[in-house]
């Protein structure tokens, strides 16, 4: 059962109807790693499979899908724009461990605080949020570091039942793509360079934030070790400090 493929297949196919997606480039070797977990009957084979799209507005829409049998499937779907729109962050966390399911999903702001930003940036989303929250109640216990990465939009939920990721986390799911692609729509380029300073600012702590703390790290160095792990984490997931650095060798 691979009970995110659906997800995935959506995001690409909605993706594609709604923008020029163009391929974004995955490092070699990082396509589709494979590993053996488990002892005898346990024994399970964990495949992660690495998909990367940009467009116009968008510098980096990736996602990261594990698939290691029913107690273990995690689609990491993020979306980073570029520098020059104060668009949030797409993120979806799915997440599901022998212990449940665990679903985060946001539109994560740039200037959590904001006011002006909140309004142009969560308040659309709100009534959507507000929408699910009958069947995906708040999922409790959540690190306190994290919040000020999060929207009041945070859907944040560990569904009992499979059905409900099935039905009405997909349903979330698709409704905030959707919200997402019409704020990218309407983004038009940042020209002041103070907001400009800002936003590449909020991207990095971002970046450093989820690069640094990734609950996945534990998970992909036990199956693919520490060196593949952060090759991963550093090069692919969250790379915009390496692709800053390139940019600036070439402008040398
Ligand atoms: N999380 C990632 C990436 C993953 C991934 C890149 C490719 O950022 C998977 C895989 N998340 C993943 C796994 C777990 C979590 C948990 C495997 C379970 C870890 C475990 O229990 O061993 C949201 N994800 C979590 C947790 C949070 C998030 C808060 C619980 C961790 C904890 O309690 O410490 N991930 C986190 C976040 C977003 C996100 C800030 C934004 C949407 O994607």
């Amino acid at each position: 059962m691979t009970l995110y493929q659906p997800f995935l297949d959506y995001a690409i196919a909605y993706l594609q109807e709604r923008l020029d997606i163009q391929p974004y480039p995955i490092p070699t070797g990082f396509e589709r790693k494979e590993a053996i977990t488990g002892k005898g009957k346990h024994q399970e084979v964990v495949v992660t499979t690495s998909y990367g799209f940009q467009s116009h507005k968008l510098r980096q829409i990736r996602a990261a899908h594990v698939q290691g049998g029913n107690s273990l499937q995690v689609l990491n779907f993020v979306i980073f724009p570029h520098l020059k729109y104060d668009l949030p962050f797409f993120g979806a966390d799915l997440v599901t461990l022998p212990g449940g399911h665990l679903i985060a999903l946001d539109m994560q702001p740039l200037f959590r605080d904001n006011l002006t930003y909140q309004e142009k940036y969560t308040q659309p989303i709100l009534p959507i949020f507000q929408s699910y929250q009958k069947y995906l109640p708040w999922g409790g216990d959540f690190p306190e570091e994290a919040k000020p990465f999060f929207s009041p939009a945070f859907l944040w939920t560990r569904p009992k039942e499979t059905e409900v990721v099935e039905n009405h986390v997909f349903a979330a799911f698709k409704d905030y793509l959707q919200a997402y692609l019409d704020f990218v729509d309407r983004a038009q380029p940042v020209t002041d360079s103070h907001y400009l300073a800002d936003i590449q600012e909020a991207q990095l702590s971002y970046l450093h934030y989820r690069a640094e703390k990734d609950p996945a790290r534990g998970m992909f160095r036990r199956f693919y070790g520490e060196e593949w792990t952060e090759e991963y984490i550093h090069g692919f997931l969250f790379d915009l400090e390496r692709k800053l650095a390139e940019v600036s060798l070439v402008q040398q």
